[in-house]
């Protein structure tokens, strides 16, 4: 009897330990992704033909051959790079984490990797690290770095899943031993504190070896969060399908990859920009669902970041930093009963946001039976002046009224001040 409950008291603290290490991630709310590596110098064009797809696939989808595409390192040399003014952006951006490609699935590594020469240092003219210059650049700006790591896909490795897009007779272990896991330790040996490893399509990945991965990234560093596309139900927070948003609430730490056009990798003729209003619904929609923004970047090959992804993230960056009160750190917001056509809702204990993104005189918000204790502007903390009462046939209303300046804007955010913890929403009843 006593035994047990030690155990049990023991696994409410390991698992409150686990909660602690991944607070960071919890509250972060809005990441950035970067998708960068020798795909970037076809920007979606190889020899006269241009590939339909994400343009990071553009190796296997057109076919080419290891030893055509290893010779783009030769081209490599991005001169315009700064990790330093990415960092800077993403900082300026309200983004709280960065997740870089260290090695995808085209199998170059981004970094001076010591166990094969396929990297930026030792096979391109330009000869610079660029996780370091990353991992360099996050540590002047007290910014969180994960690392993407394909760790099954490998097209330059011949026992790689995928290279030549065939499977079969390979020896993945040998793969595994001789590329994956060394250059795991790497990245987690020499490149500072990695807030997590962003695993990606696991494919034939067996649960044993995804264990493997985990264990090596944890006896390595413990706080390093592990991906849920390490396959096999390893991951310690899950990822949606890319661009994918889960229609409710969902429990447990979560992440949407996204993009802002409709590739990772640069691709010169993708032109299909989300607008900077879309991309900030889509942001609170996530967040008020519980879930991470990890909204992707692909620089070209100069380093240069095309100019129509930081004009959308300065535009949505003026959301995020107006109103960051209502954006970090808030808690998933459980099922309201109606769908605002004007706005969303996100939360933290004691507070509500109503997220107003059509212009209004006042918002009415009905069904909320909470004991609302105040009402302020997100953006400049003023006071705003409020009713609470009841609808005609009974169910809660709040009625807030709007600063006269406010009645033509859009975008901004409503803070009500709840006496208890939570929002209490009351069912629709006829
Ligand atoms: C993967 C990569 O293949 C792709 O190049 C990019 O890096 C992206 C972020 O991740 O693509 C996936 C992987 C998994 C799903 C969708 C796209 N999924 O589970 O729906």
């Amino acid at each position: 009897m006593k035994s047990k409950t030690f155990r049990e008291t023991k696994k409410r603290r390991d698992k409150k330990m686990q909660d602690t290490k991944q607070q960071w991630f919890k509250e972060a709310k809005f990441g950035l992704f970067i998708h960068w590596g020798l795909y970037a110098l076809l920007a979606g064009e190889y020899n006269g033909k241009k590939t339909d797809r994400i343009a990071e696939w553009i190796m296997n989808d057109l076919d080419i051959p290891a030893e055509e595409y290893e010779k783009l390192a030769a081209q490599f040399n991005p001169v315009e790079f700064d990790a330093d003014g990415i960092v800077r952006k993403a900082k300026e951006w309200g983004m709280k984490y960065i997740v870089f490609t260290s090695k995808h699935h085209e199998g170059f590594a981004m970094w001076d990797s010591k166990c094969s020469d396929y990297n930026v240092v030792k096979a391109t003219p330009y000869g610079r690290d660029i996780v370091r210059q990353f991992r360099e650049a996050c540590d002047r700006h007290g910014m969180k770095l994960g690392f993407y790591y394909s760790q099954a896909q490998d097209w330059h490795d011949p026992d790689g899943y995928m290279h030549r897009k065939d499977n079969s007779g390979k020896n993945y272990r040998a793969y595994l031993e001789r590329k994956c896991f060394p250059q795991l330790r790497e990245l987690l040996t020499e490149y500072g504190e990695v807030a997590l490893i962003w695993f990606d399509t696991p494919m034939g990945t067996t649960r044993e070896e995804s264990q493997e991965m985990v264990d090596l990234v944890k006896r390595l560093q413990p706080n390093c969060i592990v991906s849920g596309r390490i396959g096999n139900g390893l991951g310690e927070y899950m990822t949606t399908g890319d661009n994918f948003i889960p229609r409710l609430p969902y429990e447990g730490d979560w992440e949407v990859p996204a993009t802002l056009n409709d590739t990772w990798g640069f691709n010169k003729d993708d032109h299909n920009w989300k607008d900077a209003e879309e991309i900030i619904h889509l942001l609170v929609k996530i967040n008020s669902r519980g879930g991470n923004y990890l909204l992707n970047i692909g620089p070209e090959a100069s380093g240069h970041v095309p100019e129509e992804s930081i004009k959308i993230l300065d535009e949505v960056g003026k959301y995020v930093n107006e109103n960051e009160e209502a954006i970090f750190g808030t808690k998933r917001v459980g099922i309201y009963a109606y769908e605002l056509d004007w706005g969303m809702l996100t939360r933290k204990d004691h507070k509500l946001y109503v997220h107003v993104f059509k212009p209004r005189r006042r918002v009415e918000l009905l069904n909320i039976g909470n004991r609302i204790t105040g009402a302020y502007l997100v953006a400049d903390k003023r006071p705003l002046e409020f009713e609470t009462g009841a609808t005609c046939e009974g169910c809660s209303s709040i009625e807030v009224e709007v600063p006269e300046e406010y009645f033509d804007r859009k975008n901004y955010s409503i803070c009500l001040e709840m006496e208890e913890e939570e929002p209490i929403f009351e069912p629709i009843i006829g």
